[in-house]
């Protein structure tokens, strides 16, 4: 009897189980541990299962895999990682781009428009979101999945609203890695749209290789809160909801925008920004950006510009892991958990200097490692 038991207990069909010992000393296995553990067993799907769905463009295990990113479970995430190491060789080979502006400017709408034209001359789209402000609102900027209802149905469009918690840095990291998978399942287009209130640009910014900015017309910079260092971001800028008695408004913010552009210093791409007007509503002009788009992107391949920024953007995000990872590391170490919050009391009281109190964690963090 002890022997058979025991033969559960090594089993690797058993393992993790939870084995009881019996009163007289008889081991019993709880029979419900056993059916649930059998039962995830079946739900634990392998690395090679994800890797080969992906590869031959599964929609839906691409999503489950995405799900593995979203998942904070250290055992689903140590699995993405092996996802993403075995799909990173197929990554690589789309146009990257981010949509960004004010809320009610039009980016879904502009996606949509643009997606749906895009699927028509056989390209495969996938449309993401960086939504900072979804941690407060729970909201994500592609819960409103009805704009893009034409997009949403088209079987080479993969539309993945933003994760709904997490830091900036945290939903931008795990858009870039999402970003790999979408391009192994063979997207050619990725299209990331975001709300332009500063910080998430810059994160976006690191991972594309366009950067549109959507523009309304008749408003003022100052209300529609973009900031200078938006537009000196922008690749090409696009005043949405050109048509009907909006169109003449919209070029006159062209010609202004074209003026302000001006002023702006040259970019590192060596590249031009333009200013062009478009409506999705009649699809006025968005082959128009699209064409701009192609041309951005033939023109930075030939001057290498495209690549170099890859490479740079690769770096950055090797650096911001190593950041991200260090901060969770000193923050969570026991030792540095209880001394900072007296630390930080005694700084807010003014008895030592923030400066101070950090130097004495560092040095403490270094002593308890
Ligand atoms: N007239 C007109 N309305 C538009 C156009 N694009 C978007 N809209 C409207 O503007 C509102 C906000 O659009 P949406 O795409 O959700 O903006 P987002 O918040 O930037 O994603 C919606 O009511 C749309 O119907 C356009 O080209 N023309
Ligand atoms: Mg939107």
């Amino acid at each position: 009897m002890g022997k058979k038991t025991d033969h559960i207990e090594n089993s690797d069909k058993y393992k993790g189980l939870s084995v009881k010992k019996g009163s007289n000393n008889v081991k019993t296995t709880d029979e419900t541990s056993i059916k649930n553990f059998l039962k995830n067993k079946k739900n634990i799907k392998s690395v090679k299962y994800y890797v080969n769905g992906i590869l031959n463009k599964n929609i839906t295990i691409l999503s489950q895999a995405i799900t593995l990113i979203e998942s904070k479970l250290p055992e689903q995430q140590n699995k993405a990682q092996q996802i993403i190491e075995a799909c990173l060789p197929y990554s690589g080979k789309s146009i990257r781009i981010g949509v960004t502006g004010v809320p009610g400017v039009g980016k879904s709408s502009f996606i949509e428009s643009l997606g749906t034209n895009l699927i028509k001359q056989k390209n495969k789209i996938a449309v993401l979101a960086i939504d900072p402000s979804s941690e407060i609102s729970k909201g994500s900027i592609l819960g409103d999945k009805t704009r893009m209802e034409t997009l949403s149905a088209q079987k080479d469009a993969f539309i993945r609203p933003s994760p709904a918690a997490g830091s900036l840095g945290g939903v931008a990291k795990k858009t870039r890695e999402i970003i790999i998978l979408c391009e192994a399942a063979g997207f050619n287009i990725i299209l990331i749209e975001t709300v332009g209130v500063g910080q998430s640009e810059t994160a976006v910014k690191s991972m594309v290789d366009f950067f549109l900015l959507l523009m309304l017309s008749g408003a003022g910079d100052e209300l529609q809160g973009i900031k200078r260092g938006i537009m000196e971001m922008a690749d090409l800028i696009a005043i949405t909801k050109a048509d009907g008695n909006n169109k003449k408004k919209a070029e006159l913010a062209k010609a202004q925008y074209k003026n302000a552009l001006h002023l702006f210093p040259k970019t590192k791409s060596g590249w031009t920004p333009d200013v062009l007007t478009c409506s999705s509503l009649t699809n006025y002009n968005i082959s128009e950006v699209w064409n701009k788009i192609i041309n951005y992107v033939n023109y930075t391949k030939q001057n290498n510009y495209f690549y170099d920024n890859r490479n740079k953007q690769i770096k950055y995000w090797l650096q911001e892991s190593i950041n991200n990872s260090l901060k969770n590391i000193f923050y969570n170490n026991d030792n540095i958990k209880h001394k900072f919050k007296e630390l930080e009391e005694a700084a807010a009281n003014n008895k030592i200097s923030p400066f101070k109190a950090a130097d004495i964690l560092i040095k403490l963090f270094n002593q308890t490692k």
